[in-house]
Formats: structure tokens, sequence, C-alpha cells
């Protein structure tokens, strides 16, 4: 899986989309230019998220897009989804590559650069970085703003998605401050418009 060509990561976070508009809105985001998907379904049955994910699959397999399932990587392999998305409290990233089988990418997220260069050495494909600025999507968590981007970029050597309360009103302080690739959640799952969204995000990027 070639994770270093993608740069724009959207996530279908049923905290804001009906399970029923997924593959209507996944395929908006593809439209748009998102070049990566995940499904972060908190608070769904495992049932619940694996009929999910089988249908997402096969609509993200037709273009060729990965799909990557957050906290489940028996799920991703009964999905065949092609990545898995682990937390700081999640299993190991060795315990769910076992579970998800088959080749199946991990990323984890992290919150500080020592969290970074941990998620290196314990084999992440690639990592979170945030939360840049407060979001409602994940509240509890404490902004981390732009002063590390750089720095974390130099240290970690796997692509960087960084997260957090970015939209298009900020992304181009983001990409100035460092960052190459970015995770939107609110900010498309919001737009009336989410494949323009989404265009615009990836037009900024493709800039850069
Ligand atoms: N993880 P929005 S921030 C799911 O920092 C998630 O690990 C984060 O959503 C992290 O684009 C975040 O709506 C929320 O702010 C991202």
């Amino acid at each position: 899986m070639d994770l270093d060509r993608c740069r724009l990561y959207g996530i279908l976070d049923l905290g804001y989309v009906d399970a029923i508009d997924c593959e209507r809105v996944a395929t908006a985001m593809m439209d748009g230019g998102v070049d990566l998907i995940q499904l972060r379904a908190k608070g769904k049955s495992p049932d619940e998220i694996t009929e999910l994910a089988q249908r997402l699959h096969v609509v993200t397999c037709r273009r060729a897009i990965p799909l990557v399932i957050n906290d489940h990587p028996e799920i991703a392999q009964v999905a065949g989804a092609e990545g898995v998305h682990l937390g700081q409290d999640d299993i190991s990233i060795s315990e769910a590559r076992a579970r998800a089988g088959d080749g199946a990418f991990i990323g984890k997220s992290t919150h500080s650069l020592s969290q970074a260069e941990a998620a290196v050495v314990e084999g992440a494909d690639y990592i979170g970085f945030g939360p840049l600025f407060t979001t409602s999507t994940k509240p509890d968590y404490a902004p981390i703003g732009l002063a590390e981007i750089r720095s974390v970029h130099e240290a970690v050597p796997r692509p960087i998605f960084c997260i957090g309360g970015i939209n298009l009103e900020n992304l181009a302080a983001v990409i100035a401050a460092g960052a190459r690739r970015v995770v939107i959640v609110s900010g498309l799952l919001r737009a009336g418009d989410i494949a323009s969204y989404a265009r615009a995000a990836r037009d900024l990027l493709d800039a850069t």
C-alpha cells in the first residue's frame, strides 16, 4: 500500500453521518480527492460496524482508495479493509497486525512528539498528529498547536497526518507550519457540498 501518496484523509465519523448515508458521503469525498477513508463508529456494535465496513469497502475498492477501520482489526480483516487505526489506549500495533492479518497497514493517533517517535518504534505505518486545534469531534483532548509540526516531520520517517480542528479557513496556516498531509472530519462532513470542500482542501495541499 503506497501510503506516501495519500495526503487528504477523510473520516466517516458516525457522530456526524448516518450509517445509511455512508456510501454516498464516501463517494462525495472520493470525488473531491480524498485519498484515504476511515470508518469511525464509536458506540456501534461490532455487527453493525462489520456490515457497514463491508458495504463501504465495495465503494472504496472501485476507486482503489484504502479503507481504514478505527479500533477493530478483526472487522478490518473480515471486511477486507486495507488498514486499521489505533488510539493511544488501544491494543498494541503488533497485536492489531496479527488480528487484522494479511498485510493491513496500521496507523496510530499521537498527541506529542514523544508519542510520535514511540509509535514509529512500535511499528506504526503512519501516524495521526494532533489535535492541532480544539475540536468538538474529540473534545477531551488539549490542542497541541502548530509549533511542533516541523520537528515531528524531521523526527518521524513515516507519513504524518495532522488532525484536529482543521478546516478550509486554517488549512493554509497548517500547511505553512509544515504539514504535508491532513485529516479533516467535521469540516468535510458538515459541508453543504462535500466534494467541493474536499477539492478545495486538495488544491491547497497540491500547491505545496
Ligand atoms: N483524532 P475534526 S483529533 C478523531 O488528535 C480525531 O488524535 C484526533 O476531527 C487526534 O476534523 C480528532 O472534526 C478529531 O476536528 C478530528
